[in-house]
């Protein structure tokens, strides 16, 4: 299956399904302006200059009927997302019209874009490259103020100047290497080398260390309360939230079965998991209870692990989850035992409550400083994996030899901008994509 072409008139609605205040039909392609002109009256799209509204009515050619009063926006190419001539009809927001609208459209000629085809072509015309399209997906997407930060920063280019700098030494020392191996006078040296591919290689490393909040930043989080039964973690989880969610009891073994609740935390969507008390029990039910918090907190992105410092058992000194945060419950009351090593919090006064937000968030995103690109795409990730291995070899390798491995690299990293990707991984990438966008 093959891309679809770049040359015929496709249209689509663009805005979510559903009523609303308007509604957008965009178009795009080669007489673009030519087919809208045959259902708008009004002043006559194709002598509109770009980027202007025009306000008219909508016909259906075959019936004279009015459809809809809107606006029409004109874009010539280039100058125009897809870089191709295209038009939005602005219409009130019902699906009737929109969908009456579109319906004339198809008959006078266009066909249904398919999911992302708008952004395809603007990727196929060299108005963005793919890590750009694959920034527009992600803010559409996003649903967090970190995410569409993200998103932004890859969209104005970020990612893609970044991997243009580090592709350019790359190509320098690659053309010395082969200059080389012609003239073999003219000498490499393995130290030029070394100093080239090493600091590429420490760029690149450093891009990757930024995945995991880059994808939690995307994607958000998933955080496991964990503890003895009666620790607090359902108090803590309502303190979170700004509301009563669990069942907060005296009882030892109040919470059974887990409870998931979305929550935002310093821009990032957490989903954070109240979970059972857990200890030895014959209780059946409980029992199972018990064996899904463990599991729920093996999965985690981060584990907060509650104790009551109220009371004189001890918290264990080591905890078998990767990712965790100590916390010592009931703040408010006296302590029974100390350590640095908690961060103190009372639900029932908000003590602390800030401060383990703020814990939260770092121990999720770290701390790198704002502004900086974060890698959050699996592909982008994948593909400098790639490029750092072979940037290893090179630095391993003879010096006649490293040329190949440094152009392997240069591929890797060329792939992320979508140069010479097959249409399989363009396919792919806009596959996601919704219809219309
Ligand atoms: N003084 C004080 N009491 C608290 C605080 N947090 C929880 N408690 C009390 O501790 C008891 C247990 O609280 P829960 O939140 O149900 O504890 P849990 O860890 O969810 O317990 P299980 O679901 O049984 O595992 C309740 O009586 C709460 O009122 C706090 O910050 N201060
Ligand atoms: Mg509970």
């Amino acid at each position: 299956m093959g891309l679809p072409s770049l040359n015929d008139l496709i249209a689509a609605i663009a805005t979510p399904p559903g009523k609303g205040a308007i509604g957008i039909v965009r178009v795009s392609g080669a007489g673009a302006l030519e087919l809208v002109s045959r259902l708008w009256a009004g002043t006559n799209p194709t002598r509109l200059a770009g980027g202007r509204f025009t306000y008219g009515k909508i016909c259906d050619p075959s019936t004279q009927e009015i459809l809809d009063e809107a606006l029409l926006l004109v874009f010539r190419k280039p100058h125009s997302y897809t870089g191709q001539d295209s038009a939005e009809l602005h219409t009130h927001g019902s699906p009737a019209v929109l969908r009456k609208v579109l319906q004339t459209l198809f008959e006078l000629g266009a066909r249904p874009a398919q999911p992302g085809e708008f952004t395809l072509r603007a990727y196929l015309n060299g108005k963005m490259d793919l890590a750009q399209a694959e920034s527009v997906l992600s803010l559409v997407e996003s649903e967090s103020d970190a995410a569409r930060r993200q998103a932004l920063r890859g969209l104005s280019a970020g990612l893609s100047e970044k991997i243009q700098h580090l592709s350019e030494p790359l190509f320098n020392l690659l053309a010395h290497i082969q200059a080389w191996l012609d003239y073999p006078e003219e000498g490499v040296e393995a130290a030029a080398i070394r100093a080239t591919l090493e600091p590429v290689l420490q760029e690149i490393q450093h891009l990757l260390a930024t995945a995991p909040a880059g994808r939690i930043a995307h994607k958000g989080a998933r955080i496991a309360l964990v503890g003895a039964p009666n620790a607090g973690k359902s108090s803590l989880l309502n303190a979170l939230l700004g509301y009563e969610r669990a069942i907060v009891t005296p009882i030892p073994g109040t919470t059974r079965d887990y409870l998931e609740a979305p929550l935002e935390i310093a821009g990032v969507p957490i989903v954070a998991i109240d979970t059972a008390g857990v200890r030895e029990t014959t209780d059946l039910v409980e029992k199972s209870g018990v064996e899904r918090a463990l599991q729920i907190a093996q999965e985690a992105d981060l584990v907060l692990y509650l104790a009551d410092q109220s009371q004189p058992t001890s918290p264990p000194p080591a905890l078998p989850w990767a990712r965790t945060l100590r916390v010592a419950t009931k703040a408010d009351l006296p302590p029974a035992w100390q350590d640095e090593t908690f961060a103190a919090v009372s639900s029932q006064t908000g003590l602390g409550l800030q401060e383990l937000r703020q814990q939260i968030h770092t121990r999720l995103l770290g701390q790198a400083p704002e502004g900086e690109i974060w890698i959050s795409n699996e592909r982008h990730v994948e593909a400098l994996r790639r490029a750092e291995a072979h940037l290893q070899e090179a630095l391993q390798a003879p010096e006649d030899l490293a040329g190949v491995s440094i152009e392997s690299a240069l591929d890797a990293l060329a792939e992320i901008l979508g140069l010479d990707v097959s249409e399989e991984v363009v396919d792919r990438v806009f596959r996601n994509f919704c219809v219309g966008k």
